[in-house]
């Protein structure tokens, strides 16, 4: 029995990694943003594949604030809230709250039943590179990273590439850091995340989603620190929006590149 298990195992995992060394979209980090996006990209039947660092997907909805895992967001995220099954009680001024555990399990859920392959505990170290254009990235484990093992990575191709890896914003980071690139960004290239500014940081973590380079698009919180938009605090609401409106514009492309 204990072989079957193994050879199962390793047998659908291959298949899925083999299924997935060239997709449509390649999301690297599965917080609010990139998870969201995921389970509407793979609803319209687009192949779409999310790297996450960690062992377990949800980035920073888990904690809630100070690990109160309670999270906040603004009237106008109730039907997306509604679509995913996730339940909400009114507080006040036009704000709502939202189980930290309910809400992050949901997007999780939704991303993988619809389709989306989810690989975990697997870092984006750099990109692909050619012609101008972001066309993959390149995956190690994180546990060979973090143990600084010198071992070569492999690499995934993507039509388009979506950084929703948050505040680190490491997708930008690498492909500025290694290539003298302009990017579609005020100034023409990254800047910082400014202090807590909730209403600013909100509207422009929406604002700044899309694509800021040739087939790389940034969402939530990557999207305010490469524009130098404020941080928002435990408000998910904007990573919500950016989210789907990340989907609705790869989507777009996807469709225009086929015409
Ligand atoms: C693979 C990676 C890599 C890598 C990082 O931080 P997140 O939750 O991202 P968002 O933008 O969807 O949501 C932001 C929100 O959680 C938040 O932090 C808010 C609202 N802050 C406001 C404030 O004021 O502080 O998730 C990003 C995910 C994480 O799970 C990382 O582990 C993962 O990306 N990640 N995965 N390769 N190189 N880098």
């Amino acid at each position: 029995m204990e072989y079957t298990i193994s050879k199962a195992i390793c047998e659908r995992w291959f298949d899925k990694l083999q299924a997935n060394l060239r997709t449509d979209v390649i999301i690297v980090g599965g917080g609010p943003s990139g998870l969201i996006c995921a389970a509407e990209l793979a609803r319209e039947g687009i192949k779409t594949c999310l790297i996450e660092g960690k062992l377990a997907p949800g980035g920073g909805m888990w904690g809630g604030a100070m690990l109160f895992n309670s999270i906040v967001v603004q009237a106008e995220v109730l039907p997306i809230l509604d679509r995913y099954g996730i339940k909400y009680l009114q507080a006040e001024q036009g704000l709502y709250t939202v189980d930290a555990v309910e809400a992050t399990s949901a997007l999780i859920y939704q991303a993988a039943h619809r389709g989306a392959a989810i690989f975990s505990g697997i870092s984006m170290e750099d990109v692909l590179h050619k012609d101008e254009r972001v066309s993959g990235v390149v995956i190690n484990w994180t546990p060979v990273s973090k143990l600084g093992m010198h071992v070569d990575p492999l690499s995934l191709c993507s039509s388009i590439v979506l950084d929703a890896t948050g505040h680190p914003s490491e997708v930008v980071s690498v492909l500025t850091r290694k290539n003298p690139v302009k990017l579609n960004l005020p100034g023409d290239t990254m800047s910082y995340e400014r202090s807590m500014n909730a209403e600013a940081g909100e509207k422009a973590c929406v604002e700044y989603t899309g694509e800021i380079y040739p087939g790389l698009f940034v969402s939530g919180m990557a999207a305010c620190g490469v524009s130098g938009s404020n941080r928002m605090g435990p408000i998910f609401g904007g990573m919500l929006l950016s989210g789907v409106k990340a989907a609705m514009m790869i989507s777009a492309s996807l469709s225009g590149s086929l015409k």
